[in-house]
C-alpha cells in the first residue's frame, strides 16, 4: 500500500468537483480540505489541540524555514516533526522551491539547485531536489512536495518552458532520493500560463505515477480569470484516483472555484495572517474588526458560527484588543479564520455529496462580496 491514497466518496454531476477522503500514516481527512499552514513548525499562535478542536486535518509546514532553524538534524533528533510540535494528525512540508525562489536577488538557480543566502543571518545555503526530499525525510512529513521553480508572472514562453523541463528533471531526481514508504512525494505542475506546458508537465508526472500531484505557479500575481482557465485545463488532466492539491491559494472565492474545478487540497496563510492584521473571514466577505463601525457592537464576529471566540466574545472586545495589540485578539481571530476556513470546506463538501454544489456555487455568489 502506498503510504497516501484517495478513495473517491462522490462525484458532483454538474461541475469537477468531488468529495473524497485521504488516507495517511497520521490519519485520514476529508476533502476538499484547506491546510492551516503552520511555517515555523506551529500555526502562530494556537496549540495544536485548539487546531483540532476547529477540526483541522492535516497541515503544511515548510523545508525552507525548518531547514534553516533548527534545521532536519535537530527535528530528527526530536523524532520527526510530529513528535516535536505535538501534532499527531498529518503533516504536509513544501519542498522550500518556493520560498528559495521568492528571496529575489538573494539566490542563484542551477541544473544542481538553488544556492542563496539565508533571509536570517545572510549565510551561504544551498537547496537541491536531493537535499529538499533528505530534509522532509528528516522532517517525517506524510506528505513531502517536489522541488520546483515557481515561474513568475509574467514569463514568456521560452523560460517557462525551460523552467518547467528543469522542474520535471528535478522532480525525477526527488523520486530517486526518496528512500521510505511511509511517506509520499507530490509532483507540482507548473509551465505558467501556457497551457502546452502545463499539458506536457502533468503527462510527465503523470508517468512517474506518484501519490498525488499539486499545481504551482498559480495566484503569482496573474488576473483571477487567467489563473481558472489554467485551473481548467490543468486539474481535469490529473487522474481521477489522485489527490490535487492547488498550492497557495485560500480565499473563499478561489476556493469555491478550485473546488468546482475538482481541487482537493488548499493551503494559504491568508486566514491566519489577516487575522494577526485584525480582519474577521465571513460569509458576506471581510470584516475589518478594527473599524469604528464596531466599536459598539456586542454581537459576535458570526452570529452563525461556533467557534470559540463567536461562542465567548464580542466584536467590540476583539475590537478594544486589536487595537491595543493584544495577542489573544489575534489567537480570537485566528480562531475564527480557520474554523470558518474549515467550516466552509466542509460545507462545500455536504453540497457535493448531496449532488447541490451547483446551487452552493450560487448561494455563495450572491452573498459573498469581494473586497
Ligand atoms: N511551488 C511550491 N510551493 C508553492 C507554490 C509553487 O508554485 C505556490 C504558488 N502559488 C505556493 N506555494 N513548491
Ligand atoms: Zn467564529
Amino acid at each position: 500500500m502506498p503510504a497516501i491514497t484517495y478513495e473517491l466518496i462522490k462525484r458532483c454531476s454538474q461541475t469537477g468537483a468531488r468529495a473524497g477522503i485521504i488516507h495517511t500514516p497520521h490519519g485520514s481527512f476529508e476533502t476538499p480540505i484547506f491546510m492551516p499552514v503552520g511555517t515555523q513548525a506551529t500555526v502562530k499562535t494556537l496549540s495544536p489541540e485548539e487546531l483540532k478542536e476547529m477540526g483541522a486535518g492535516i497541515i503544511l509546514s515548510n523545508t525552507y524555514h525548518l531547514f534553516l532553524r533548527p534545521g532536519a538534524d535537530l527535528i530528527r533528533e526530536a523524532g520527526g516533526l510530529h513528535s516535536f510540535m505535538h501534532w499527531d494528525r498529518a503533516i504536509l512540508t513544501d519542498s522550500g522551491g518556493f520560498q528559495v525562489f521568492s528571496l529575489g536577488d538573494l539566490r542563484k538557480i542551477s541544473e544542481d539547485g538553488v544556492a542563496f543566502r539565508s533571509h536570517i543571518d545572510g549565510s551561504k545555503k544551498f537547496l537541491s531536489p536531493e537535499i529538499a526530499t533528505k530534509v522532509q525525510m528528516d522532517l517525517g512529513s506524510d506528505i513531502i512536495m517536489a522541488f520546483d521553480e515557481c515561474i513568475p508572472y509574467p514569463a514568456d514562453h521560452d523560460y517557462a518552458k525551460k523552467s518547467t523541463e528543469r522542474t520535471l528533471r528535478w522532480a525525477r531526481r526527488c523520486k530517486d532520493a526518496l528512500v521510505t514508504d511511509n511517506q509520499g512525494l507530490f509532483g507540482i505542475v507548473q509551465g505558467g500560463i501556457y497551457e502546452d506546458l502545463r499539458r506536457v508537465c502533468v503527462d510527465e508526472l503523470i508517468d512517474m505515477d506518484l501519490p498525488g500531484y499539486a499545481i504551482g505557479g498559480l495566484s503569482v500575481g496573474e488576473p483571477k480569470k487567467l489563473m481558472y482557465e489554467v485551473l481548467d485545463y490543468t486539474a481535469s488532466a490529473l487522474p481521477a484516483n489522485k489527490p490535487r492539491y492547488l498550492m497557495g491559494v485560500g480565499t473563499p472565492d478561489c476556493l469555491v472555484e478550485g473546488v468546482k474545478r475538482g481541487i482537493d487540497m488548499f493551503d494559504c496563510v491568508f486566514p491566519t495572517r489577516v487575522g494577526r492584521n485584525g480582519t474577521a473571514m465571513t460569509w458576506n466577505g471581510r470584516l475589518i474588526i478594527k473599524n469604528a463601525e464596531f466599536e459598539h457592537d456586542f454581537h459576535p464576529i458570526d452570529e452563525n458560527c461556533s467557534c470559540y471566540a463567536c461562542r465567548n466574545y464580542s466584536r467590540a472586545y476583539i475590537r478594544h484588543l486589536v487595537r491595543v495589540n493584544e495577542i489573544f485578539g489575534m489567537r480570537l481571530l485566528t480562531i475564527h479564520n480557520l474554523h470558518f476556513l474549515i467550516d466552509f470546506m466542509r460545507k462545500m463538501r455536504q453540497a457535493i455529496i448531496e449532488d447541490r454544489f451547483g446551487e452552493f456555487y450560487n448561494e455563495f455568489a450572491a452573498k459573498y462580496v469581494l473586497k
